[in-house]
């Protein structure tokens, strides 16, 4: 793991200070050290060595926070600081986060744990983190003017708790809320049960989603945007820059995501059937539970749901509206399907030298198409699968299913080998059981119209059957 250690007393001899206003408990011998993080990519989960024992979680593009014990706390340190976060590869932004990422590092402990949370401010205004949906006392819910006075820059503050449930949580501050979210402040909490057998899963990824506002060429989200963000992102990540998830066939997994974004995300996966099994509110209770394959996260919600990996592939799992699988740029294109630019791109070439017009049968070119792009921006829709262009940006990812992993591989196995004979393939006249197109004039009541017909042994007749409309609610 690729953590570097810090003391944070050491670049702050303010930290004390802070620290005796809060509590009132000035006893402390130093603040736990602050680990940062600069690598962008998934770090292999952080299992517990004491206590009780649990499956712990996995970050996408990120990492959970180490702890040390002090007297029967668990105590953690979370740096606030500007950062620099790679969207993707080939882009990277200034944001603020905690402990040199965006998001913060997840914080992992158990149910019962009392838990004491230093946090440093190192931003240039002042900030509170607020711990969501956790049960606490009001002091400590991080409402900055509402329940503390705000951590100003330089200080730290203290937050002690005891973990009243097990389950999905989040933090983020709750001090100029608007801008410190829009720069990418937030982080994941969860909290696994005392029992480590309750709801026991065999991996459990964990990622939130957020947004940002970045013109093209430039490096610092827009912090007044309200609706329309360009960058989609998963933990502060477009695809292709999102980590895989990875799972060994017959696995029980878990996926967990939070919405800390300005609209609501349905979040679809492909190949499998699920149940949502926790929200921020706690556990859903079995019998309130149905099978999905889209379940929508609104803003402020956190849903995990639950599968068991039984059906190996590359199964794509994303947000399901199309603007949030695309990148920058997606919303400036004009829909030009169907127009002939042959005059007007004669006109526009006499202005802009080399412009391509884009779109007369669609944007498909644009997964393949390799064009000036300004300086630190990523292509609208981008990525390469073994098949070509996938065509895609923001918040889309794989889950990787695959036989004979072992327990704690994440390692991405690269693309799925498809069994022979299982991929779609092309139609090329002679394979008999590529299906016919319908014959056009067929009678709605019943049988063909036997001269249209071309028989085919491996296509059953079908009987179309007319049925008037109900009205009302008259279907079944
Ligand atoms: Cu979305």
């Amino acid at each position: 793991m690729s953590i570097n250690r810090r003391s944070f007393m050491a670049a702050s001899g303010l930290a004390l200070a802070g620290v005796s206003q809060v509590s009132g408990r000035a006893a402390f011998a130093n603040v736990p050290e602050a680990p940062t993080q600069k690598s962008p990519l998934m770090q292999p989960p952080l299992k517990p060595t004491s206590g009780v024992d649990y499956n712990p979680v996995v970050t996408l593009n990120g990492w959970t926070l180490p702890w040390r014990m002090k007297d029967g706390w668990k105590e953690f340190h979370l740096v606030a600081e500007p950062v620099i976060r790679e969207i993707a590869p080939g882009m990277k932004a200034h944001l603020w986060g905690y402990n040199g990422q965006s998001p913060g590092p997840t914080i992992e402990a158990v149910e019962g744990d009392k838990v004491r949370i230093f946090v440093s401010n190192r931003l240039p205004e002042h900030t509170t983190i607020h711990w969501h949906g956790q049960i606490l006392p009001c002091g400590m819910d991080g409402v900055g003017g509402l329940t503390q006075p705000q951590i100003k820059p330089g200080k730290t503050m203290v937050y002690e708790f005891v973990l009243q449930k097990s389950g999905t949580f989040m933090y983020h501050p709750h001090a100029d809320e608007m801008v410190q979210m829009a720069m990418g402040m937030m982080g994941f909490f969860v909290v696994h049960p005392k029992d480590p057998a309750f709801m026991r899963v065999d991996r459990d990824f964990v990622f939130l989603l957020n947004a940002f506002d970045i013109d093209a060429g430039s490096y610092v989200p827009k912090v007044n945007t309200m609706l329309e963000f360009n960058l989609w992102t998963w933990n502060s990540r477009a695809f292709p820059g999102i980590d895989h998830l990875v799972v060994a066939k017959d696995d029980r997994v878990r996926i967990r995501f939070g919405n800390l974004t300005m609209t609501n995300h349905p979040i679809h996966m492909h190949g499998y059937d699920f149940e949502v099994s926790c929200t921020d509110g706690g556990w859903t209770r079995p019998e309130s539970r149905w099978p999905e394959v889209t379940v929508d996260c609104a803003v402020g919600q956190m849903r995990a749901f639950d599968f068991k990996a039984t059906n190996p592939g590359d199964w794509a799992i994303h947000c399901h509206k199309s603007h949030h699988t695309m990148n920058a740029m997606g919303h400036d294109v004009k829909t030009y399907i169907g127009v002939d630019k042959t005059e007007v791109k004669q006109k526009i070439r006499k202005v802009v030298q080399g412009y391509m017009p884009m779109g007369s049968t669609g944007m498909a070119e644009m997964g393949e198409m390799e064009m000036p792009l300004p300086e630190n921006t990523l292509p609208m829709m981008t990525g390469f699968g073994q098949f070509g262009p996938i065509e895609m940006g923001g918040m889309f990812s794989v889950v990787k299913v695959r036989e004979g992993l072992a327990r704690d591989d994440y390692k991405d196995p690269g693309w799925y080998t498809f069994p022979q004979g299982t991929v779609a393939f092309e139609y090329d006249g002679d394979k008999p059981a590529a299906p016919q197109p319908p014959a056009p004039a067929a009678p709605m009541h019943g049988g063909h119209k036997k001269s249209d017909v071309v028989p085919n042994p491996a296509v059953k007749p079908v009987t179309l059957r007319a049925v008037k409309p109900r009205g009302g609610h008259g279907h079944h």
